[in-house]
């Protein structure tokens, strides 16, 4: 998702109505901007960047939505049949298929305040999905309060232990974890330029997460078991090196992402998935323009696929519900199709979404259907996004039971799960 803001990019999906005062995360500004420019009582009108404006909620306007839902069982077994109205016209499937679990990373405010500024995913909700047979959950969170004060400093225990409830939830379910940093290759309003402490705070993550628990058992035969599933348990996290690098030199990125790579494996976390994003918000559309030098990337583990993001309004921004055409899903990535199989490469989408409407769903069923088709180089597809906080009006909310998008595309995208 497009923005120049490290802080509050990810609430940047919005239902942009022209009316006297905009509703909360709606636009309220930005270049060519026609609509209103204030927010209705509660929110503010913030400066995201020269092209978006967004009401966003004054502090302390809202309220932890602690799930009222009885948490649901989650198995990777009981995947629900559905007679969606698109299936994949391949019959092969890409290896992950899931959503973004937002709201770690929102609000402005650093480290601010839980519950006021930020949440962390539902797992109640999380079982939902597993239960229908997604099994990938990029999960997005803030560096500045990961890690504060600087980006080499000791993780924060409790923002880590928070966050980590999810990733675990997530990866004992027998799904996988992507551990987000969203920030957009930027620290506290800076581009990040000292790779070696970048390489230190992917080291103090991988640390942190290459082990789930440690195992003790009296019993030998068990300890040996438990450990099997420890090792498995501990390769479904991934490793997300940064949201969206953009206006970045592409030296800069390519050394930020190797930087990632060498402090991850340097920790000794050694059998996880790492995945490389690029400049230009890492949009697939652009790829192949822009992001060819991370083609020399080098992962000793070879573990490393590129992660790219596509939305398909005009802009390619995501922030408008409308796709230019049926079509552009399939336009956009077709040339990070051929880069990927020209390069050898493996890529994975880790952000799309189309509004609730029949072109988007063309659009995004014939991008979905095309990934499916190049299952070779294409090994999973991830929708923004899930999260407790998004208002069920926003049309991209992938959030059950009322998210917009959940209601309209969910059946459609569980045709895709594997
Ligand atoms: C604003 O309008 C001008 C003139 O039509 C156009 O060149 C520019 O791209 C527009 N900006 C955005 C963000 O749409
Ligand atoms: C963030 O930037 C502000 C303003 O540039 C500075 O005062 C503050 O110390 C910085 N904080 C961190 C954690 O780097
Ligand atoms: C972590 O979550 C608890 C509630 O479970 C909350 O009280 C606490 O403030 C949170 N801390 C952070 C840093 O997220
Ligand atoms: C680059 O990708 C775009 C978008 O998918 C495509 O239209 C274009 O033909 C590609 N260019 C090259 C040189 O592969
Ligand atoms: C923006 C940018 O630096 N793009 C570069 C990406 O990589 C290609 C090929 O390595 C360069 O030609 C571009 O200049």
């Amino acid at each position: 998702m497009r923005s120049t803001s490290t802080f509050v990019a990810s609430a940047i999906l919005a239902v942009a109505s022209v009316q006297a005062q905009q509703t909360g995360y709606g636009q309220c500004g930005g270049e060519n901007w026609t609509g209103a420019t204030t927010c209705v009582s509660g929110w503010t009108c913030t400066y995201l960047n020269d092209w978006y404006s967004q009401c966003l909620p004054a502090s302390s306007t809202l309220t932890t939505t602690t799930s009222s839902k009885t948490s649901t069982t989650a198995t990777t077994t009981s995947k629900t049949t559905t007679s969606s109205t698109s299936s994949p016209t391949s019959t092969g499937k890409l290896k992950w298929f899931g959503v973004d679990e937002s709201c770690a990373e929102f609000g402005t405010a650093m480290p601010g305040t839980w519950g006021v500024d930020f949440t962390f995913a539902n797992t109640a909700t999380i079982g939902e999905f597993i239960s229908q047979g997604f099994n990938i959950f990029r999960i997005p969170f803030a560096m500045e309060r990961m890690v504060q004060g600087s980006i080499d400093a000791a993780l924060n225990t409790a923002y880590l232990t928070n966050y980590s409830v999810a990733v675990n939830y997530i990866t004992s379910n027998g799904a996988y974890a992507v551990i987000d940093p969203h920030n957009y290759g930027r620290y506290n309003g800076s581009i990040i330029t000292d790779t070696t402490a970048f390489q230190t705070f992917w080291s103090n993550l991988a640390t942190a997460f290459k082990s789930n628990s440690k195992v003790v058992s009296a019993s030998p035969l068990a300890f040996f078991f438990l450990q099997i599933l420890s090792v498995e348990i501990d390769n479904r996290k991934i490793f997300d090196t940064n949201n969206e690098y953009h206006d970045m030199d592409e030296t800069l990125v390519f050394n930020l992402n190797q930087a990632a790579i060498d402090g991850i494996r340097g920790a000794g976390a050694t059998t996880q998935y790492i995945f490389a994003e690029g400049n230009s918000w890492t949009g697939a559309w652009t790829w192949n323009t822009t992001n060819d030098s991370l083609k020399d990337l080098s992962d000793p583990e070879n573990l490393l696929v590129y992660e790219m993001h596509q939305y398909l309004d005009s802009d390619g921004s995501g922030t408008n519900s409308a796709c230019v055409s049926s079509t552009i899903g399939v336009e956009r990535v077709e040339g990070a199709t051929a880069w990927l199989q020209a390069n050898k490469k493996l890529g994975v989408l880790g952000e799309y979404a189309g509004g609730p409407n029949s072109v988007c769903q063309a659009a995004v069923t014939g991008m979905l259907d095309h990934l499916v088709a190049n299952n070779d180089v294409w090994l999973g597809a991830v929708w923004w996004a899930a999260g407790p906080w998004w208002p069920s009006s926003t049309w991209a909310s992938i959030e059950p039971p009322s998210g917009q998008a959940y209601v309209y595309y969910d059946e459609i995208l569980q045709a895709y799960t594997p």
